[in-house]
């Protein structure tokens, strides 16, 4: 499931891992930033040596409270210093933080917390507890903290460990889980904050849930941290809420989806808000479509960087000096020099379209307890199958140009079509259901799911409220139902979600 001590020896001596863990890395950036600020909220500051003194209280409150190295811990929590707080108390006793995304409900949840076996879990308030009966819950506002213990007496966990488990976009029945180490996430954040000239006075705007990779380490807040600057943490991502933020606080660099992008540069047109400060948004998650890049630099004043990665590992930046035919109209190239980038056609062979596959110091070699899974999912020489389709240009930059695997981007966040399929063939009137994208031309892809029915079919109504009612995050819940007689087949036999998508 590991990179081979071979090539561990090799990510070492070209000097990506560096032998840090989170905790120690967190001790030196207070030694170096003490003072400045690091984290900031609508109400709260906190300095660099507030959130190294936190995490060690936290780190103390959670050890007496039973957990220990090893243990996983499902963490859902909104935009609030405290995230990152847990984060690193986590992070140093040698818990994995398993995280959840703000919009996940009870399905999702009691599964991290059973799958995991997770000694706790921490949330936003006592209404969450109820997504985890019989885990112990921690809730924010009430997170126990303690006198630290001597640092020497824990030994804390080695650079190679696994410091967190991610959650995939998914493509099967259950979300898999993505073990990153100290290491190699170490690696990615701070390369990917040198892809983005972060300085000490750098400001980053976290206004996506900050559990998701793309605001955590590309380079997000995490990366924010290591080249000592402050990261605004925003409630919500509307332009309501995050350009008095951008003006307050001269923010220089923010994240977004595509979906929001297109709402920020609607709002930006007519705001009285002074966006002045900020130089780089970056947009990823799902593809920017040409005509909407173009627009950034003119309407926003500042340079776009197109972001195309995944929770496994590989992230492509537009790099700040490309020209703007590149910046426009890809989505960038691989971090590292040895992101190793595989484009085969159906039949395996190389070539300029098709099927991304990629190895690297900071892709994972497989899923977490997912054995089987992980046979398909990576090569026998430990390449990542992506699922994504892409064209790769002469100066290696990848345009993604489609998808492969059983999933809905949804405006960036992710749908398995398995798994909401699954939720619907629960209900007794639903004799066979597919889940499939359709295009929208502002979330990019919306789910329809198509259902064969046992007698009348149900209304749409009824069957919105029977998937809220299983507990399934809101946008898992698919926008359309069509009612059908069959499915289309492929020549072996399968439904053909290709020929259901060409229908609408
Ligand atoms: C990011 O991570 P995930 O794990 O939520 O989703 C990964 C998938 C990719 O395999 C691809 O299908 C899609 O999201 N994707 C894009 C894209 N960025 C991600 N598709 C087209 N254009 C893009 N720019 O979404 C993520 C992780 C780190 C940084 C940025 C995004």
């Amino acid at each position: 499931m590991h990179w081979s001590e071979e090539e561990a020896a090799r990510y070492r001596a070209a000097g990506y891992w560096r032998g840090e863990t989170f905790g120690g890395l967190l001790r030196d950036l207070a030694a170096a930033y003490g003072p400045r600020t690091a984290l900031i909220s609508p109400g709260d500051r906190w300095t660099f040596r507030d959130l190294d003194e936190r995490a060690d209280r936290l780190a103390a409150g959670l050890r007496a409270s039973g957990v220990g190295p090893g243990d996983r811990v499902v963490v859902q929590l909104p935009n609030v210093p405290e995230f990152h707080q847990v984060c690193f108390a986590l992070f140093r006793i040698g818990a994995w933080p398993v995280f959840a995304l703000p919009a996940h409900r009870s399905a999702e949840i009691s599964y991290f917390c059973s799958f995991t076996e997770a000694a706790a879990y921490i949330c936003p308030d006592d209404e969450h507890r109820a997504f985890a009966p019989g885990t112990p819950a921690h809730v924010l506002g009430e997170l126990p903290e303690a006198d630290p213990a001597d640092p020497a007496e824990l030994p804390g966990p080695r650079p190679g460990d696994v410091a967190f488990l991610q959650l995939s976009g998914g493509s099967t029945g259950l979300p898999k889980l993505i073990p990153r180490t100290h290491d190699d996430y170490i690696y990615s954040f701070r390369a990917s904050a040198e892809i983005c000239a972060l300085r000490p006075d750098s400001v980053y705007l976290c206004a996506l849930p900050a559990a998701h990779n793309f605001p955590m380490s590309s380079p997000g807040v995490f990366g924010a941290l290591s080249a000592g600057a402050a990261s605004v943490l925003a409630p919500d991502p509307s332009p309501g809420t995050c350009f008095p933020l951008v003006e307050r606080e001269r923010v220089t660099i923010a994240a977004l989806v595509p979906p929001l992008a297109l709402v920020w540069l609607e709002a930006a047109a007519t705001t009285g808000h002074d966006l002045s400060s900020l130089e780089v948004l970056q947009v990823g998650g799902a593809k920017f479509g040409r005509e909407a890049a173009k627009r950034v630099r003119p309407e926003l004043g500042c340079t776009l960087q197109q972001v195309f990665g995944m929770a496994e590992g590989l992230v492509n930046y537009t790099r700040l000096d490309d020209d703007e035919e590149t910046i426009v109209a890809t989505q960038g190239r691989p971090i590292s020099p040895d992101d190793e980038i595989r484009v085969l056609d159906d039949d395996g062979r190389e070539s300029d379209q098709g099927h991304l596959l990629t190895r690297g110091p900071y892709t994972i070699r497989g899923y977490w307890r997912a054995e089987e899974h992980n046979r398909t999912a990576f090569t026998a020489d430990g390449f990542y199958r992506t699922g994504d389709i892409v064209r790769r240009t002469p100066t290696g930059h990848l345009i993604v140009e489609g998808r492969a695997k059983d999933q809905i981007n949804r405006g960036g966040e992710k749908i398995a079509g398995e798994e909401v399929e699954n939720h619907l063939l629960a209900h007794p009137a639903v004799h066979d259901a597919s889940v499939v994208a359709v295009p929208d031309p502002y979330l990019g892809e919306r789910a329809c799911a198509y259902l064969i029915c046992r007698g009348d079919p149900p209304s749409r109504a009824e069957l919105r409220a029977f998937l809220r009612e299983r507990g399934i995050a809101a946008f898992k819940i698919p926008d359309r139902f069509e009612f059908v007689d069959a499915f289309p087949q492929t020549a072996v036999g399968k439904v053909s979600k290709r020929q259901l998508r060409e229908r609408t």
